[in-house]
């Protein structure tokens, strides 16, 4: 078959013989629930030409750029999937917002920088659809990111995070870097962070659930149950970041989320979690705890444009799935 033009990745890549080096890819904030099911998406799709390596904190403190560069020259990596940040549910971020600003500003540039100087071709970011702005229009697309102050109970986390977007701009227009970002809607799935105080709503009311059932006692929701939000399964997301890193070429960030039409309320959450645990007690909605921002409705047309066809699992089909894994590993889960 006529040789298929080189992309730019394979170009940097081929060898004086023709071949083509395999892509090594590093993973930072391998260890995590988005790390977790990007590994185990690579593992079954067990596709060729692909060196994976995933980091957690304890292989390298990526708040010091010392551990970062010493990482970078172990692996060599071609190519980077950058989620490691510290994160937090609503009820962290507001405890704290300074916290957030400086780990996810230091741990970014880090990363990014030291990428640079090792002339990595690609790396993937992680932004989230809580740093757009409070005050907006809906749906919120991609154009928005920067017209205006996010919501205040996580703007420490939502600034170091844009600041990512300013990184990989800025880093292409003076090195010609095609660094981006995908926009993640809150995420779920097994390998979450379960501790109630720190964690997201989800693991948070599968935890508090399972202790419910467990101890005969009322279940309590904070907030009104009102807000809303997109929810992605962190196995659909694995599938979308692979495809990011292999396909997607814009340096322009992009959404990564389920449709509008499929955000859900608090209540809705809570409902499903009740449901697929079998709790049959009292659900309180504890109306003294905040609901942080009422709504963030992403769009996802960007996306559907590329991917018509992406087949998003079933919101309730996924909570099964994930409660099912948290019972059957209740003793080694983060919480
Ligand atoms: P997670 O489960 O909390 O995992 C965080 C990962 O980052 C862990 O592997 C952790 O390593 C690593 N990490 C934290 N601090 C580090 C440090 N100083 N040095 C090296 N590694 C460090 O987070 P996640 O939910 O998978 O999130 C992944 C990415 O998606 C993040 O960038 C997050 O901002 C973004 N995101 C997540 C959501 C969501 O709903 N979860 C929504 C939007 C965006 P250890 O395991 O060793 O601690
Ligand atoms: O996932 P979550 O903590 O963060 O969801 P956000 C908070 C919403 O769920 C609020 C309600 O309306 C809470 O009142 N809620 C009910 C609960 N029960 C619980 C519970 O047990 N735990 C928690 N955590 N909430 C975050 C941002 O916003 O979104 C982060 O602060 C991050 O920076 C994350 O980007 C994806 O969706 O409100």
């Amino acid at each position: 078959l006529p040789q298929s033009p080189r992309t730019d990745g394979e170009q940097s890549r081929e060898k004086m013989n023709g071949t083509v080096e395999p892509m090594r890819v590093l993973v930072t904030g391998g260890s995590g629930l988005v790390g977790r099911a990007i590994e185990r998406v690579v593992k079954e799709e067990g596709r060729g030409g692909e060196e994976w390596t995933f980091l957690s904190s304890k292989e390298a403190n990526l708040l010091s750029a010392k551990e970062t560069r010493a990482i970078f020259e172990k692996y060599r990596p071609t190519h980077v999937i950058h989620l490691a940040a510290m994160v937090g549910g609503l009820f962290r971020n507001m405890r704290q917002n300074l916290d957030f600003w400086r780990n996810n500003v230091f741990i970014n540039d880090n990363v990014l920088q030291t990428a640079n100087e090792f002339g990595v071709v690609k790396v993937v970011s992680c932004l989230s659809t809580c740093i757009f702005p409070d005050k907006t229009t809906y749906p919120i697309d991609e154009t928005m990111i920067h017209n205006g102050p996010p919501h205040d109970s996580n703007f420490g986390y939502a600034f170091a995070k844009r600041m990512i977007d300013v990184q990989n701009r800025t880093c292409f227009k003076q090195y010609g870097r095609r660094y981006t970002a995908g926009i993640l809607t809150n995420v779920f799935g097994a390998h979450d962070n379960f501790n109630i105080e720190d964690g997201h709503v989800l693991p948070g009311l599968i935890h508090k659930t399972y202790l419910a059932k467990k101890e005969g006692k009322p279940l309590q929701v904070w907030g009104s149950g009102k807000p809303l939000r997109q929810f992605i399964y962190s196995l659909d997301l694995a599938r979308l970041f692979l495809w990011v890193l292999r396909e997607y070429d814009e340096v322009d960030p992009i959404i990564l989320s389920v449709g509008e039409e499929d955000e859900l309320s608090i209540k809705d959450c809570a409902d499903a979690v009740v449901d697929a645990l079998g709790f049959n007690g009292d659900v309180i909605y504890d109306t003294s705890k905040a609901d942080g921002q009422f709504k963030k409705t992403a769009s996802n047309a960007k996306l559907r444009q590329y991917l018509p066809d992406f087949q998003f699992t079933p919101f309730r089909e996924a909570i099964k799935e994930t409660c099912d894994w948290f019972v059957a590993n209740y003793d080694i889960a983060r919480k």
